[in-house]
């Protein structure tokens, strides 16, 4: 009850802050980021969004605070536009469903766009299988209105949920991500390998793009690249890292 009064109000003042982590293809080609909130607590520290987002999505403040991380996620994304080392660079950004299924959302997330003057075609959502779970028709209208304007749709957590293939092929998305429950152990359980190198297969052949996420060891980053996976992200290509730290690992790699 505390944290939920606590919450509100740092909904209300922004007390948030976002942090990058990086996504690559091949070796070390940086590509894109993910945005990933963090909550400086006044006494209690950095609160992970795993203990707050719950209680966000509980009582509803998910939505307001949702619109607070796209505003600020796009606004990064004009600044990145500006450097030479972060231009081009996609933000992949997390929408809960709640936040999704708001009547207004395709047009608070074309206000922001307008508002930030940030490139569509640079943003990408990600939305999990269990916010794809009803109405098809009614997500499908959504993400074609957004997808007309160049953003791109990311299925997260991939293989964790129950989406069937069908509704795979009717959903215009542009990129699976591979869940870490199937990178952790991809080097000696058989299972995860099959499920990673099938998903890398389901991809290709419904042409979207794929990433594997949870990536730790050079290892299980060797091992992906040879099942055909072309882009990764995880600690051991770098941590969920403040704005300064993130932009400083990408000059480091230039
Ligand atoms: O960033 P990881 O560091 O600990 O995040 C933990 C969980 O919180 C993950 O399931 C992640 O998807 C979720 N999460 C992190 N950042 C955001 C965000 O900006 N929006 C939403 N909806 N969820 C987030
Ligand atoms: O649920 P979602 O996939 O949006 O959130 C990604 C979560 O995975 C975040 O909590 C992020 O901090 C975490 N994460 C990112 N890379 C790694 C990694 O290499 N290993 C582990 N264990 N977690 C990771
Ligand atoms: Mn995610
Ligand atoms: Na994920």
């Amino acid at each position: 009850a505390e944290l939920e009064r606590d919450l509100v109000k740092a909904v209300e003042t922004g007390q948030f802050v976002l942090y990058y982590q990086l996504q690559v293809r091949g070796p070390s080609w940086p590509v894109g980021a993910e945005a990933l909130i963090r909550w400086p607590h006044p006494e209690r520290g950095l609160i992970s969004p795993a203990e707050f987002i719950p209680l966000a999505e509980e009582t509803g403040l998910i939505v307001p605070l949702g619109w607070w991380i796209l505003e600020n996620a796009c606004r990064q994304l004009v600044a990145w536009e500006r450097k030479a080392e972060t231009a081009g660079l996609t933000l992949s950004v997390n929408v809960s469903a709640r936040q999704f299924y708001q009547p207004d959302f395709v047009e608070r997330v074309l206000e922001i766009l307008e508002k930030t003057e940030a490139d569509p075609r640079r943003l990408k959502l990600e939305l999990t299988e269990s916010t794809l779970a009803s109405d098809l028709g009614g997500i499908i209208d959504k993400m074609r209105v957004l997808k007309q304007r160049g953003i791109g749709f990311a299925l997260d957590d991939f293989g964790t949920g129950y989406s069937s293939l069908g509704y795979l092929k009717r959903l215009p998305l542009d990129e699976l991500k591979i869940d870490q429950s199937f990178v952790r152990d991809v080097l000696t359980d058989p299972n995860d390998a099959a499920i990673a190198r099938t998903i890398v297969a389901l991809a290709e052949s419904l042409g979207l793009q794929v990433i594997a996420e949870g990536v730790e060891t050079p290892e299980q980053w060797k091992f992906l690249a040879e099942l055909g996976c072309p882009a990764y992200q995880g600690y051991y290509f770098a941590r969920p890292l403040p704005i300064e730290q993130f932009e400083e690992t990408l000059r480091q790699m230039l």
